[in-house]
């Protein structure tokens, strides 16, 4: 058994395609004999990351305690959430494992912040490959598929702050990431073989 540990970091707007690619992209994996794992909202943001109502809800947490840990999604809690993501996947990656994220991570600092814990790994570096999923925000929108992007416009539109990436609250998009792929335009099938490719030609399969 031999395989070289990395981490592809998956970036993009809310509905971009961002997890179907990566779970895709963890089957084609599996299917080749690697070890995948995919982390996201679904399975982090629901433990490790938790937000304080579930914490006070189904973890006993006090109230204050469930405010000191809990992440929801001001600019602080959006950096807290990446930089526990990002010494996850850097562990993962280290056991030898592919980590893939799928995260909006809309902070340009927080992703470079996140290229750094892999390449300043104690063991040595470990391969950090950004993907952004650059599928245009009026296509996420008419997407919407839990109707998020409506509650944000409609809160905007009486006033109130809904603090929704895209809507009012910034997505940076990378500057100079490994690999873009625009979900609107591209069948997924194509961003498996474009992140295989990748990681081919980086000797990392
Ligand atoms: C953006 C939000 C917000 C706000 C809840 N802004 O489409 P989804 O539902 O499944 O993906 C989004 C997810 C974003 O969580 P992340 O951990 O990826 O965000 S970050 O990297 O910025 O920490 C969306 C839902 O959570 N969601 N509120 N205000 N997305």
């Amino acid at each position: 058994f031999k395989q070289t540990g990395a981490t592809l970091w998956f970036t993009g707007l809310s509905g971009s395609g961002k997890s179907t690619l990566a779970m895709a992209l963890e089957r084609a994996l599996v299917q080749r004999g690697h070890l995948a794992y995919t982390l996201d909202g679904d399975n982090v943001r629901f433990g490790l990351n938790a937000g304080p109502k579930i914490l006070t809800e189904t973890r006993g947490y006090s109230e204050d305690q469930a405010n000191r840990f809990g992440l929801g999604f001001s600019a602080a809690d959006r950096e807290e959430n990446i930089r526990r993501v990002s010494e996850v996947a850097k562990l993962f990656a280290d056991a030898g494992l592919f980590a893939l994220t799928s995260f909006i991570s809309p902070y340009r600092k927080d992703r470079d912040a996140a290229r750094k814990i892999h390449d300043q790994n104690k063991t040595g570096a470990l391969p950090f490959i950004e993907v952004f999923v650059n599928t245009p925000l009026d296509t996420c929108e008419k997407r919407d598929p839990k109707g998020l992007y409506k509650q944000a416009r409609a809160a905007v539109a009486t006033g109130r702050a809904a603090g929704f990436t895209g809507v009012d609250d910034p997505y940076e998009p990378p500057l100079s990431p490994e690999l873009t792929f625009d979900a609107a335009a591209q069948p997924v099938e194509q961003g498996v073989e474009l992140v295989l490719g990748h990681l081919e030609a980086k000797g990392l399969l």
